[in-house]
């Protein structure tokens, strides 16, 4: 069985303080990781000290980048290798933001992943899609694609415990989600791909989650979907109050 999942996206904002709030609302208030594994995304500057703060919380903590080499002459990125010794669970890789505004492609995403891998922490490889791909009837293969490319070369043992989000970039930050059978949809199409990469078990077991305005007025009724596993949060996930509501609503 699938454990729940609800992920904060934190993206560039927060400050060491409103970190500290953050920290401070949600200690004692988090449910049981048996029962729904909670995680928060977090700018690199922050996660040493969150790794730290979490250690006997039932909170995963990850990171919303990496670079794919361990370490060299990157000036400005982010190495995996250091952020699994820093204790990280979790890298987002290809967000739309990303693949947009930073031009990551594909393949800059496949070796993204293999460093995540490599480094023993699990990636949560987002999917994008635009209004324009899905009026042109163009989102199963623009998603078939992008998961076909991000799991290049991932071992079955490894690609067993990714984490693939779906993501359309015309829901993102907007206030209003996709709608459920939109979203069981894209979902659906993510775990079909898995399972022709590798098979049925491998797919059973691939968590996959729904990200784009999911707030806790709406949260329930995309977690009701069959292939919808969990939720990738962005503003709703940014203080402790609202992030609590979306894990005490999911069902
Ligand atoms: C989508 C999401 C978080 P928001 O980017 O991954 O952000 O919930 O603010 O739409």
């Amino acid at each position: 069985m699938r454990i729940p999942m609800i992920v904060g996206n934190w993206k560039m904002n927060k400050t060491a303080a409103t970190v500290a709030k953050f920290m401070d609302g949600i200690r004692d208030n988090l449910p049981d990781s048996r029962m729904i594994e909670t995680a928060i995304c977090a700018p690199a500057l922050f996660l040493e000290r969150m790794v730290a703060h979490t250690a006997d919380m039932p909170l995963e903590i990850g990171a919303e980048n990496c670079y794919f080499e361990d370490s060299g002459a990157f000036t400005g990125e982010t190495s995996p290798m250091a952020l699994s010794q820093a204790g990280v669970d979790f890298v987002i890789l290809g967000h739309s933001e990303r693949r947009k505004i930073f031009r990551e492609t594909d393949e800059m995403v496949n070796l993204k992943v293999q460093a995540v891998f490599r480094n023993h922490m699990r990636p949560i490889i987002c999917c994008d899609e635009t209004m324009g791909q899905r009026e042109n009837n163009d989102t199963v293969h623009w998603v078939v694609a992008q998961v076909i490319e991000a799991l290049k070369g991932v071992s079955e043992e490894d690609a067993r415990t990714a984490i693939i989000a779906y993501e359309p970039s015309w829901a993102i930050g907007v206030g209003t989600p996709a709608t459920p059978d939109q979203i069981e949809e894209g979902c659906y199409l993510i775990r079909q791909t898995v399972a022709d990469v590798y098979d049925d078990t491998i797919a059973d077991e691939v968590r996959v989650l729904y990200g784009g305005s999911v707030k806790p007025a709406n949260i329930n009724e995309i977690m009701q979907k069959v292939d919808v596993d969990g939720v990738l949060v962005g503003n709703a996930s940014l203080e402790a109050q609202s992030f609590l509501e979306l894990i005490s609503n999911d069902p």
